[in-house]
């Protein structure tokens, strides 16, 4: 039986809208582990990881909060890392999405260990690929991708000693649709391979996953990291920063259920949802749905 290891990730340190530090309880609250356990899984939750407070303070050499974010991905890089070595899967409920930078690094670790191909799914309206000379917030969430692939502060670098955590050609970005001019330059020149809503548009979702998913075979180790303002803020209003023109609830499950399909998904990082802004706790009770089918549950009948 397939155990999840749930690990909260209580900050808002990467951002500057509060309340995504409560996203680890509203996912609880809308019945993670009751779903997952209805799908045959085992869940063991371990509760919230604990790191310095959540201050609001301005950037300091074009980095926000530097000192808290590199303690609470600590945490989450230690964290997730046992998880993997006691040969669960991680789920990393967040929390703004700055700590996919001790969670990815704590899976290319354990991939580099065991030999597989690491595969890296980054569902997001956001690039994430800033750094602190051009970003025009200082915001550590809108900088991980970067920090990931060597291009950030040593500290943020280095998790596991190691850098880079994770090479362009192992990420792949889905729903993209609010990029800076300096990310875009970025995600050019380091060659990242991009499905942009205007990519969704003209294909479709379901060309832009089978493109997402070429070359995985059964070495490989899929890591989600799946950012909720990625999905359209009609049906996911509670997060941070929305963003008109995201996909919707049937092109979301269906990238849902083509990962599944694979049966090669091994961690998962669900971040940015911020019961603050949420109306009821929807945008929560989406994630679990969403995660339902990301573990196999489906409304196919044919056979
Ligand atoms: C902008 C920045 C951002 C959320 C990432 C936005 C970043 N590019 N926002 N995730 N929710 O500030 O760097
Ligand atoms: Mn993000
Ligand atoms: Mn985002
Ligand atoms: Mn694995």
């Amino acid at each position: 039986m397939k155990t999840i290891s749930l690990i909260g990730a209580p900050t808002d340190v990467g951002a500057s809208v509060k309340g995504a530090s409560m996203g680890p309880d509203a996912l609880r609250v809308a019945g993670l582990t009751e779903a997952l356990q209805a799908r045959q899984l085992q869940v063991i939750d371990r509760g919230n990881l604990h790191g310095p407070a959540n201050p609001w303070q301005e950037p300091v050499n074009g980095l926000r909060h530097l000192k808290e974010a590199i303690d609470w991905n600590q945490a989450v890089f230690d964290a997730v890392g046992q998880a993997l070595s006691d040969g669960h899967l991680p789920m990393m409920l967040g929390g703004d999405h700055c700590l996919a930078i001790g969670s990815i690094s704590a899976v290319a670790a354990h991939c580099r260990q065991a030999g597989k191909k690491l595969r890296v799914l980054w569902f997001d309206a956001h690039a994430d690929s800033n750094l602190s000379t051009i970003s025009p917030t200082g915001n550590i969430h809108g900088m991980p991708v970067a920090c990931l692939m060597g291009h950030g502060p040593k500290e943020l670098i280095g998790y596991g000693g190691h850098t880079p955590a994770m090479l362009p050609h192992e990420i792949r970005q889905i729903g993209i649709r609010s990029v800076d001019a300096g990310e875009k330059k970025f995600i050019h020149e380091m060659g990242i391979q991009v499905y942009d809503m205007r990519y969704i548009d003209e294909y479709g979702i379901r060309n832009a996953m089978s493109s997402a998913l070429a070359g995985v075979d059964a070495n490989t180790h899929i890591h989600v990291s799946f950012d909720m303002d990625c999905l359209d803020p009609q049906i996911a209003p509670g997060v941070g920063t929305a963003v008109l023109g995201g996909p919707t609830y049937r092109e979301a499950q269906l990238c849902m259920e083509m990962i599944a399909d694979t049966g090669l998904m091994g961690s998962l990082d669900v971040v940015e949802l911020n019961p603050a802004l949420d109306i009821r706790n929807q945008t929560a009770i989406l994630a679990v749905d969403l995660i339902e089918s990301l573990f196999g549950k489906s409304t196919l009948v044919r056979i």
